[in-house]
C-alpha cells in the first residue's frame, strides 16, 4: 500500500459488545458496515475491524466467536473497489481470524501482540502479500496495567519493535510491508504514554511508518477529567503532536474531525521523510 506523504487515517470499527468507548454500537453486521462506509466518506483510507476488546482487564473472546463477528464485516467492506476505496485491516491476535479475514479481502493485519500470541500469522501475511502493523504491549490485556515498569520506556519499546520487525522479516514479510506502533495505553502509565509521544521521533527513526492510537484513551481522560466520548479535543492534540514527531498512520474513532485537524497540521508542518 502506497502511503504518500500526508497523514493516513485508520478508522476504528469495533464489532464488540465491550470496547471501552463504543462497545455494542456496531455488533450487528449492517451497523458495522454502515459505520465503515461513513468513516470512509469522512476520509479513512484504512478501516480497522476488530472483534475483541483489548481494554485493560478484558477477557479473551473464543476464536470462533471472533470470526463470526468480523469476517462478514470484512467481506462486505472489502468489496468496495476503485482507486479511493479504503483498505480493510483486521485487528486480531488469533491465527484463524487473521487467515479468514485475509481470505475475505483484508489487506492489513493489525496485531497488538506483534505476532507473539500466534507467530504463524507472520507467514500468512507474507503469503498473502499483505501489510501488518506490529504493536508494543507489555504483557497481555488482562495484566498490562498492573504496575508497568521500564528502564527507559522509549528505548525499551524501540528495541522491542526492532526485534519484532526482524522476526516478521525472517518469516518472509518484506520490511516495506511492516508498520510499527508504540502501543499507547498498552502496559503504560500516563507518564509512559506522554514520554512516548514526546520522543516519538526515536521510534520513527527505525525507518518504518509509525501508527499511533491515542483515540479517546484513558490517559486523555485522566488529564482532562472527560469521559470516553468527550475526549476528542485531547485526541486531536495528541495526534497533531504525533504527526509533527513523524507518525504517518492515525488510528481514530472520530475520522472527520481528525481528517481536518491533520490536514491543517500537515499544511503547517509537512512530512520530513516519506516511505511506502
Ligand atoms: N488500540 C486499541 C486497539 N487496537 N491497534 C493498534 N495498532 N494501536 C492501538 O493503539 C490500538 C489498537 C484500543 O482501542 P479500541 O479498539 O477503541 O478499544 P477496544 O480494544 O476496547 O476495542
Amino acid at each position: 500500500m502506497q502511503l504518500g506523504s500526508g497523514p493516513v487515517l485508520m478508522g476504528v470499527i469495533n464489532v464488540t459488545p465491550d470496547s471501552f468507548s463504543d462497545g455494542g454500537l456496531y455488533l450487528d453486521v449492517d451497523a458495522a458496515v454502515d459505520h465503515g462506509h461513513e468513516l470512509a466518506r469522512d476520509g479513512a483510507a484504512i478501516l480497522d475491524v476488530g472483534g475483541e476488546s483489548t481494554r485493560p482487564g478484558a477477557d479473551e473472546v473464543p476464536e470462533a466467536e471472533e470470526i463470526e463477528r468480523v469476517v462478514p464485516v470484512v467481506e462486505r467492506l472489502a468489496q468496495a473497489s476503485g482507486p479511493d476505496a479504503p483498505r480493510v485491516s483486521i485487528d486480531t491476535r488469533k491465527p484463524r481470524v487473521a487467515e479468514q479475514a485475509l481470505q475475505a479481502g483484508a489487506r492489513i493485519v493489525n496485531d497488538v501482540s506483534a505476532f507473539r500470541h500466534a507467530p504463524e500469522i507472520a507467514g500468512m501475511v507474507a503469503s498473502a502479500g499483505a501489510h501488518c502493523c506490529l504493536m508494543h504491549m507489555l504483557g497481555d490485556p488482562r495484566t498490562m496495567q498492573q504496575d508497568p515498569r521500564y528502564d527507559d520506556v522509549v528505548s525499551d519499546v524501540k528495541a522491542f519493535l526492532e526485534a519484532r520487525l526482524a522476526f516478521a522479516a525472517g518469516e518472509g514479510v518484506p520490511e516495506e510491508n511492516v508498520w510499527l506502533d508504540p502501543g499507547i495505553g498498552f502496559g503504560k502509565t500516563i507518564d509512559h504514554n506522554l514520554e512516548l509521544l514526546r520522543r516519538l521521533d526515536e521510534i520513527v527513526a527505525i525507518g518504518r511508518p509509525v501508527v499511533i492510537g491515542t483515540s479517546r484513551k484513558s490517559f486523555i481522560g485522566k488529564l482532562t477529567g472527560r469521559e470516553e466520548t468527550d475526549r476528542l479535543p485531547g485526541t486531536i492534540a495528541t495526534n497533531v503532536i504525533a504527526w509533527e514527531r513523524g507518525a504517518r498512520i492515525f488510528r481514530v474513532h472520530d475520522v472527520a474531525a481528525l481528517a481536518d485537524a491533520l490536514k491543517v497540521a500537515a499544511a503547517t508542518v509537512p512530512a520530513e521523510w516519506t516511505t511506502t
